[in-house]
């Protein structure tokens, strides 16, 4: 028997990028572990990615290539052809296209896999030596990033681990346990240390529970409740004059703003009490150091993006920004300086061309409307229709049977399913790749542990036979993932420190704005033009539709699922039991709906059904129907999605999952 142990990272899209430990018996992988010595990992794994070994080894992995032999709209058919076979037909449709017009051949893809090698590298190559639509990658996280550049001029935050020196955590639109465990260590650990932790969130998460104080505000609201704390901010001089005048551009604007944003009135929009308005600007103003834990959760809504602004110039008015473990943060990402996207995609390959770009977001109306028509898609690295929006469009573009869809992916998901070709990719165990992180700020590197299962080969080699295939001769198409690994990165990056020690964190400032220095043009932060924006859907912006769909729903991510990845994955599934919706015992009540009924959330788009949870992790007037289970594994094919809208938000034209209005009935 032979036992080797291979260095790892996750590839999955978690701010946590842990590094990993792959146990390899008779070229097997039998175990995943966190490595020990890598501090932000230090040794744990969430439950997921410690099941990864059975979503590898699954008796459903695709192993082969495969073509449809049925339409679109009856139940899928697919018989196994070679690659040869596959590589041809492909390579001859897109040809066929790319000659009348190459923006008709629409890539889509997001972060099934984080990795730099397998996400766009001999992609990005491919599509732009072709000439095809490029997409605007939107799906997650482009609202608070685009708050954070208009704020602070890039993606940038507090260190995680200088969390663990704060006295007061707030955190704010995050399920940290659920998301983001490895910050929870670090809030953990200042709690122990005498912190005070409070968790603003609609839903009384696992994390809430955990917390000192909960606050259960509506979706949507946080740019308000932020208002409201700088109102307090103001009125009790609880402010960092200095800090402002030196590093704030806006300020005096943005001050008359809040003052219109008295406690009662900040109640009444986000259905909280005054107090506790009052409450959190008094710890918030009166702790030192104290840190914010923003993430994504609270920016799917219309304001998302305003929300991130004003949420982010909370630290710069009490000049919190001072200490290292004060400050907020929700992407490090802009830390990520050695990266370098263009050696990897080349967009000079696309001399001078500027294709049209598709907003991933909305592929349900730009399948169904997009002129000229889409008409090849190639989808990697995502299961758009599961995750996308408004997913009954989503799927009705996917069933046109003018549509040639090609598909790269480790199983049958509900977007396979509709594909013309599935091609079998490889997971994290079988390929080669190199991480950043959004979280931390180390680099990482994958190495394979085993071979190709079956007959899969990695995103790279797939695009790379593709390019053969259409004729592109250009030599980067025969680089190997090692070279475009090595590619990755500036000369900061030493590559072969990498390579031993599998990661390396960047240099980056312990207290990187104590003395202002953001990334703007001036270097001030910009407050001028935040304001809270309120929801499309909710009962103060949309009284006509609230009167007939009372709910807001929103669907934060399941606990043992990431995104829809996991969901096929039985003992995982085995956990989440099955799709449900959460709600208050008051708004089942007076629906006189009894837990566990069989229910369906509805609105004009669509109808998902799900057992009802009534559930104190629910507010009165909010429903959460945990996501995003499989279409074919949920019930009456049916997910969260089917009732979400297409609809962006204010800045970075994201999608506003969780600005939306159900009604509930038993199904
Ligand atoms: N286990 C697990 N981990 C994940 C994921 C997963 O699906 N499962 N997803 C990954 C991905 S793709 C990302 S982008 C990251 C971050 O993923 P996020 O989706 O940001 O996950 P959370 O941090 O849990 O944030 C969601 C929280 O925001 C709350 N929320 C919803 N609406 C609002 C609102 O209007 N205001 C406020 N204040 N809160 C609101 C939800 O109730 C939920 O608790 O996590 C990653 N980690
Ligand atoms: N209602 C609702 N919808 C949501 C969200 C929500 O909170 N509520 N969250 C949104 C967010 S934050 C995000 S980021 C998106 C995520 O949406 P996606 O990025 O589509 O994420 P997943 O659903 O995890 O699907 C990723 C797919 O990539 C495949 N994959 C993984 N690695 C590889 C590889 O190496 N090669 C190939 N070819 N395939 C691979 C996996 O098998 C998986 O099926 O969903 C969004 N959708
Ligand atoms: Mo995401």
């Amino acid at each position: 028997m032979t036992t080797r142990t291979v260095f790892g990272a996750c590839p999955h899209d978690c701010p946590d990028t842990c590094a990993l430990q792959v146990t390899v018996e008779n070229e097997r992988v039998i175990k995943v572990q966190g490595r020990a010595e890598h501090p932000n990992t230090h040794g744990a794994l969430c439950t997921k990615v410690s099941r990864y070994p059975e979503r590898t080894y699954h008796a459903e992995r695709l192993l082969h290539p495969l073509k449809r032999v049925s339409s679109k709209t009856e139940a899928p058919r697919f018989v196994q052809v070679t690659w040869a076979e596959a590589l041809a037909d492909i390579a001859a449709r897109l040809k066929a296209i790319a000659a009348r017009d190459p923006q008709a051949i629409q890539p889509y893809s997001y972060a099934g896999t984080m990795g730099l090698v397998q996400g766009e590298a001999m992609a990005g190559r491919l599509w732009n030596a072709l000439g095809a639509a490029r997409l605007d990658r939107t799906i997650c996280a482009s609202a608070g990033g685009a708050g954070l550049a208009a704020t602070y001029g890039h993606k940038l935050g507090m260190h995680t681990r200088h969390f663990a020196g704060a006295k007061l955590i707030i955190i704010w639109g995050s399920n940290s346990i659920t998301s983001n465990l490895h910050f929870w260590t670090y809030a953990n650990q200042a709690r122990r240390d005498g912190a005070k932790l409070i968790c603003i969130d609609p839903r009384r998460t696992e994390t809430a529970d955990k917390c000192h104080q909960h606050i259960a505000l509506l979706p949507g609201t946080d740019g308000a409740l932020a208002l409201g704390l700088m109102h307090e901010l103001i009125r009790n001089d609880w402010l960092d004059h200095d800090y402002i005048e030196r590093h704030v551009d806006g300020w005096p604007e943005l001050r008359e703003k809040a003052l219109a944003w008295p406690p009662e009135r900040v109640a009444a929009t986000c259905g909280i009490s005054a107090d506790e308005v009052r409450g959190l600007a008094r710890d918030y103003a009166t702790t030192t150091p104290a840190a914010i834990r923003m993430n994504y959760g609270l920016q799917r809504v219309r304001g998302g993006g305003n929300a991130v602004r004003l949420i982010a110039l909370l630290p710069c008015l009490t000049g919190a920004w001072r200490h290292e473990s004060g400050g907020a943060l929700l992407s490090a990402s802009g830390w990520n300086a050695p990266f370098k996207s263009a050696n990897l995609e080349r967009p000079d390959l696309l001399a001078g061309r500027q294709p049209r770009m598709v907003n991933m977001s909305t592929i349900g109306d730009a399948l169904l409307q997009a002129q000229p028509p889409i008409e090849a898609l190639v989808v990697y690295n995502s299961n758009p229709v599961a995750v996308a929006p408004e997913s009954p469009k989503v799927v009705k573009g996917f069933q046109r049977e003018d549509l040639f869809t090609v598909v790269l992916e480790h199983f049958m998901t509900d977007t396979a399913d509709l594909a013309d070709y599935v091609l079998p990719a490889t997971t994290q165990l079988e390929h080669l790749d190199v991480h950043t992180s959004y979280g931390h700020t180390d680099v990482l590197m994958n190495q394979p542990a085993v071979q190709p299962l079956g007959e899969a080969k990695s995103n790279t080699q797939i695009f790379r036979e593709l390019a053969a295939a259409l004729g592109l001769t250009d030599p980067c198409f025969s680089e190997t993932d090692e070279q475009l690994a090595a590619q990755a990165f500036t000369s900061d990056i030493d590559m072969a420190l990498l390579r031993e020690q599998g990661w390396q964190p960047l240099p980056i400032p312990e207290a990187p704005f104590a003395n202002g220095g953001f990334r703007t043009p001036n270097g001030r932060a910009q407050a001028a033009g935040a304001d809270f924006v309120p929801n499309y859907e909710s009962a103060a912006s949309a009284p006509e539709l609230a009167a007939r769909y009372p709910l807001a729903m929103i669907s934060p991510p399941a606990r043992n699922f990431l995104n829809s990845s996991f969901v096929n994955v039985k003992s995982l599934r085995d956990i989440e039991g099955e799709p449900i919706i959460e709600m208050h015992a008051d708004d089942a009540a007076s629906r006189q709906l009894a837990d566990g009924t069989l229910v369906a959330a509805f609105n004009d788009r669509g109808r998902y059904v799900a057992r009802l949870k009534v559930s104190k992790r629910a507010r009165p007037g909010v429903v959460n129907g945990l996501g995003v289970w499989w279409r074919k594994l949920g019930v009456e094919g049916s997910n969260v999605n089917e009732v979400t809208h297409q609809r962006l938000t204010d800045m970075g034209n994201a999608p506003t999952f969780y600005d939306c209005l159900v009604q509930v009935e038993a199904a």
